[in-house]
């Protein structure tokens, strides 16, 4: 009889799963691939239904780093990790946040550097300090501390150029990537999505946002942006949907009634499900353009690898990451010519490189 996978198209190479009883918190590190280099890949801390999903997110985020790397050009591979914590983040106390960071460190520490990670959602360049203290396979440390800081303003930066080029590739705005009078929606003002929200703003964007935090809401409306509520945020008519908060958000049910022209954002997997419910197609035959977020949100590790692995500047990163557009043109283009997704247009020019490694 074949047993059940925990993911159906899980093929990494390891993942490993350790409890604290002290502070009771679960960790999951997955490594999906190393073809291409030591696996790399942030470490989210969020609390989950059970350890399943906690290892379900972990396996599927993984994938989509060995993805990511490998269509940015990155000699490394995808790995992730999840804290699956028992209360939420802002319930944790100071001490039992840094004990859990230590337990964090050791296991990556074990992994002697099969894997390296840096802050995603939950986590912060400050946490990634704590984890020096103990591994030095923690990237992203604070500038304060001679570290590159976060990856989130690079991710911004390379969402917005994902905005850009998909915008132009639906027709919309001055045809060349201008966003001036669009309607752009961005879902989740945290690191990234606040950033993006700005950009859109200095573009000339007509902005509208959704956040879980009303105080994130607050603070953009301030500045003159629409609050929609969270749960409206498939069914609010704009031109761009900005997908900044956690996973999922578009299944097929969804895409066929999604009211925008383009989806583009930082969220990781936002095809629900590793796409299995044919959300890209849906997307495809409706017109609307889907900036595969691997490729969109690639800017984040572009910085942190950039810096942290092959000693580039800031400028470089910048340049690097500005080529996100060329590379969504690339794929638009190929999504055109064969008649297929652009999620799988931008999965074949991974699998491509993966191959030459291999
Ligand atoms: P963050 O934790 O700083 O922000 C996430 C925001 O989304 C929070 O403000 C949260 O309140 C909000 N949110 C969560 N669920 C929501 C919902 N259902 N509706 C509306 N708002 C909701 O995280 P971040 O670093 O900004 O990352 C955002 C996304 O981008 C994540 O999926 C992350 O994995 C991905 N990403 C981040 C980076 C990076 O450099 N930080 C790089 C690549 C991908
Ligand atoms: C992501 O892009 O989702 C990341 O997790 C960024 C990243 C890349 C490499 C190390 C740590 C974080």
């Amino acid at each position: 009889m074949d047993i059940q996978p925990v993911v159906p198209s899980w093929d990494g190479e390891l993942c490993s799963v350790r409890f604290d009883r002290e502070t009771g918190a679960w960790f999951v590190i997955a490594v999906h691939s190393t073809r291409l280099g030591p696996a790399s890949g942030g470490t989210r801390a969020m609390v989950y239904p059970s350890v399943g999903d906690a290892v379900a997110d972990a396996t599927r985020l993984a994938a989509a780093m060995t993805t990511k790397m490998a269509v940015a050009g990155l000699p490394m591979g995808g790995g992730k990790s999840v804290i699956a914590l028992p209360v939420p983040r802002a319930a944790v106390d100071g001490t039992r946040w840094r004990r859990i960071l230590q337990v964090h460190a050791a296991n990556v520490q074990q992994l002697g550097g099969t894997y390296t990670t840096g802050p995603d959602i939950g986590t912060s360049s400050a946490d990634m300090d704590v984890l020096r203290e103990t591994t030095a396979f923690a990237f992203g440390r604070s500038v304060a501390t001679g570290g590159p800081g976060s990856g989130a303003p690079a991710t911004a930066l390379g969402v917005f150029t994902a905005v850009r080029a998909a915008v132009a590739e639906a027709g919309l705005g001055d045809g060349n990537g201008g966003v001036a009078g669009l309607r752009i929606l961005v879902q989740g003002l945290g690191a990234v999505g606040a950033r993006v929200a700005e950009l859109a703003a200095e573009a000339g964007a007509e902005l509208l946002v959704t956040d879980l935090d009303p105080e994130r809401c607050a603070a953009a409306a301030a500045r003159g942006a629409r609050v929609v509520s969270p749960a409206d945020v498939t069914r609010t008519r704009c031109d761009v949907l900005v997908p900044c908060a956690t996973g999922g958000l578009v299944d097929a049910r969804v895409a066929r009634t999604l009211p925008c022209a383009v989806v583009a954002g930082a969220a990781n997997n936002q095809l629900a499900d590793g796409d299995r419910s044919g959300a890209a197609r849906v997307l495809t035959r409706r017109g609307i353009v889907y900036a595969p977020d691997f490729v969109a949100n690639s800017g984040g590790a572009i910085h942190i690898v950039g810096r942290e692995v092959l000693g580039w500047t800031e400028d470089q990163v910048t340049r690097r990451t500005l080529q996100i557009g060329r590379t969504l043109h690339r794929v638009f283009a190929d999504a055109r010519a064969y008649g297929i997704t652009t999620e799988q247009a931008a999965r074949d020019l991974a699998a491509r490189r993966l191959a030459d490694a291999a």
